[in-house]
């Protein structure tokens, strides 16, 4: 039976692809299909430093996810070898043809947006909000019924299917932030449709670190006052959440509550910067290792920024990993924007120096991971 909601009923999308990068991968190398795959830096037999970017799902079974160190990765891999399971196939990162696919699919979703608009009201196609290279929310509510929006997501996954030989997950809801748990609900492959009335028995049992926003720490402090599932969440007063958490805890008791009323916004200008960081190969902290790859990367950046068809730059941001993991950035806006290497080159030398003493390194800590972003970007 087909329920009947208000007109001003909102109908909200999202997307997300099942393991992007390593999709990706799999599908330009068919005689991997069925192998776990993991996206990332170079293993070097064990060696290696740095992450895993994603990993595919029979990868994942090994325990080997995004952000995994990819040491880590690799032992998981030989331990898994050692038990006669096929280990993982490491792939370094390809993100232009990443960032191809993703124009695709999002021109795919926009297409059945478009032209699509029932009222004299919506003068404009409906929203599509790109979030992240792999994933978009998008506004169904014209179609004014969740049954119409269904087929519409049917059909959406139908031609990526055909496509680009990929699968995604979709999740349709009352608003962003239902949509996104949703399409997190049934993955891989999923679509995941929450009618309004259902919102509430959707969310309860769901632990709390399904609502997008709270991370270990915040699950670790509502563990400590018994919140584990978003039903226990829902018995905090508003008070007690802003105790916990300040000004954040009000929209954590909406959340509870699958409220929100953000809406879908179409081209939402991409906060567009340009950034590379590198894992050094051995801790260091000495200047005559680390200069050169400041440098570099300086240098760098502004090759691509002139490819991506930029001139100048505005801010500039320095990122600093120590040997404990502790992560620091340090930006800088200058007075007027530059295109300018040698100018980029100065700047994050003098922005690096207080790293080597005791203005940002008291602890002498040896340095892991050297990063340089551009911001502001025209
Ligand atoms: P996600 O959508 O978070 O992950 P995913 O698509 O690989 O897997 P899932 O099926 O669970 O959605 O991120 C999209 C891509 O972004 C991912 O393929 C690789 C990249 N990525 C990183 O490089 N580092 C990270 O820590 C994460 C989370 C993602
Ligand atoms: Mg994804």
């Amino acid at each position: 039976m087909e329920r009947r909601y208000t007109v001003d009923m909102r109908i909200i999308g999202h997307l997300d692809m099942d393991a992007f990068f390593a999709s990706v991968e799999e599908r330009e190398r068919p005689y991997l299909k069925g192998q776990p795959i993991a996206v990332g830096s170079d293993p070097q037999g064990g060696k290696g430093r740095g992450v895993v970017s994603t990993a595919n799902y029979p990868a994942r079974v090994y325990g080997v996810r995004s952000a995994t160190p990819i040491s880590k990765a690799w032992e998981l891999s030989e331990k898994a070898r050692k038990e006669g399971k096929p280990p993982v196939v490491f792939i370094s990162p390809h993100f232009r043809i990443y960032e191809k696919v993703s124009m695709a699919v999002m021109a795919i979703v926009a297409r059945h947006l478009k032209g699509t608009q029932t009222t004299l009201f919506t003068a404009d196609p409906p929203a599509l909000e790109q979030v992240s290279v792999d994933e978009c929310y998008f506004d169904l509510s014209f179609t004014g019924s969740f049954k119409k929006a269904e087929a519409i997501a049917v059909q959406i996954k139908k031609e990526i299917t055909e496509a680009e030989r990929l699968s995604c997950s979709i999740g349709i809801g009352p608003n962003k932030l239902i949509a996104k748990i949703a399409s997190d609900f049934q993955k891989p492959d999923g679509l995941t449709v929450i009618y309004p009335d259902l919102v509430e028995g959707f969310l309860s049992p769901l632990a709390v670190r399904k609502i997008p926003g709270i991370g270990p720490k915040a699950e670790e402090k509502l563990f400590r006052v018994r919140a584990r599932t978003v039903a226990d969440g829902r018995k905090l007063s508003q008070e007690k959440l802003q105790g916990m958490f300040g000004k954040w805890g009000t929209e954590l008791y909406r959340k509870f509550r699958g409220e929100n009323d953000s809406v879908v916004i179409s081209e939402a200008p991409p906060a567009k910067s340009i950034g590379e960081q590198e894992t050094l190969p051995e801790d260091s902290l000495n200047m005559k290792i680390l200069f050169p790859y400041l440098e570099r990367q300086a240098k760098n950046l502004v090759s691509y920024m002139v490819r991506d068809g930029f001139k100048e730059f505005r801010t500039i941001v320095l990122t600093v990993r120590f040997s404990d993991f502790e992560t620091v950035s340090r930006s800088r806006t200058l007075e007027a924007p530059t295109g300018s290497a040698e100018k980029l080159r100065q700047h994050v030398t003098q922005m690096f120096f207080p790293f080597l003493d005791k203005r940002e390194n008291p602890g002498k800590k040896k340095i892991r991971l050297l990063g340089v972003r551009v911001e502001k970007l025209s």
